[in-house]
């Protein structure tokens, strides 16, 4: 008889920009928080691959020049920003990868810029292979949101969200289990119909609700890639793969170990009905 080969489940963690850096100052670390988040996951020690955020060291440059647009002649030192923006990210990227090595725990930093391009507005994928191989050595993966190069002769940025939606339609050897989005909010908050101004915690909701959601933004900060709204939109695909997705609040001391080992925590639950 032959045998299904079972494939083995993996966490999807991504670390959110805005709670890593301070996002109103350009290039400024949290580095308490950081440590911090680097630390649980290596407690935690659970198969996984991680994806960061921009923060203030992507979404500054980004904006500056206009990068999401694509390439814009008008625009210049576009290329430089271009590449300025890739390298900032590059710069925050080695400094969490550091903090993995300092403890001894085998981090790879993955640029989504080599493995992504895009032609004809979508995105094809090279080598999601060096991830799966990664993964098979035990090697922590380590993506980041980054610039995205096109074969139509521009360019935009893809964000760890976006990275973390291609993983889940493309990973073959590996099934993702849940995707975790840690932010520094406690998860989604919707508009109370009867009070203006009060925003109300949304502790799970089924992803077929999603789109029936009044959802509050409660941040006010730079983000080129689609803020809280840009999230769900992505939250929304990535269900659509039957993934479970829990949004949880980063700054909250062991949030993160918590939800890696799949204990009960204070965050968004976004389910999926088999
Ligand atoms: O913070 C954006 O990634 P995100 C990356 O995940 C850049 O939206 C370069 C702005």
């Amino acid at each position: 008889m032959k045998r299904l080969n079972k494939k083995e489940e993996i966490f999807l963690l991504k670390l959110g920009g805005s709670f890593l850096t301070d996002k109103n100052q350009p290039f400024t670390k949290r580095e308490d928080v950081i440590k911090s988040a680097v630390q649980q996951v290596i407690d935690a020690n659970v198969k996984l691959i991680l994806i960061h955020g921009g923060g203030s060291f992507g979404h500054p440059l980004a904006k500056k020049y206009n990068l999401t647009k694509g390439a814009d002649k008008s625009i210049p030192h576009q290329n430089l920003g271009l590449v300025e923006t890739h390298q900032s990210m590059n710069k925050f990227n080695s400094y969490l990868i550091d903090l993995f090595l300092e403890n001894k725990y085998p981090a790879l930093s993955i640029q989504a810029s080599s493995i992504f391009i895009k032609s004809s507005g979508a995105i094809l994928t090279h080598s999601i292979d060096i991830i799966e191989a990664a993964l098979d050595l035990n090697i922590l993966p380590i993506l980041y949101g980054d610039i995205i190069l096109d074969k139509d002769g521009s360019f935009s940025i893809i964000s760890g969200d976006e990275i973390i939606f291609e993983l889940c339609e493309k990973l073959k050897k590996y099934h993702v289990s849940k995707v975790i989005f840690t932010m520094e909010t406690d998860g989604l908050f919707i508009c109370d119909e009867h009070e203006e101004n009060k925003y109300i915690f949304l502790e799970e909701c089924c992803y077929d609700k999603l789109d029936f959601l009044n959802l509050a933004d409660i941040g006010q900060k730079i983000d080129v890639t689609g803020g809280i709204q840009g999230k769900l939109d992505f939250i929304k695909k990535i269900c659509n793969y039957k993934i479970p997705v829990q949004l949880v609040n980063g700054l909250c001391e062991g949030y993160i170990y918590k939800s890696l080992k799949n204990q009960e925590l204070k965050c968004t639950n976004i389910f999926i009905v088999k």
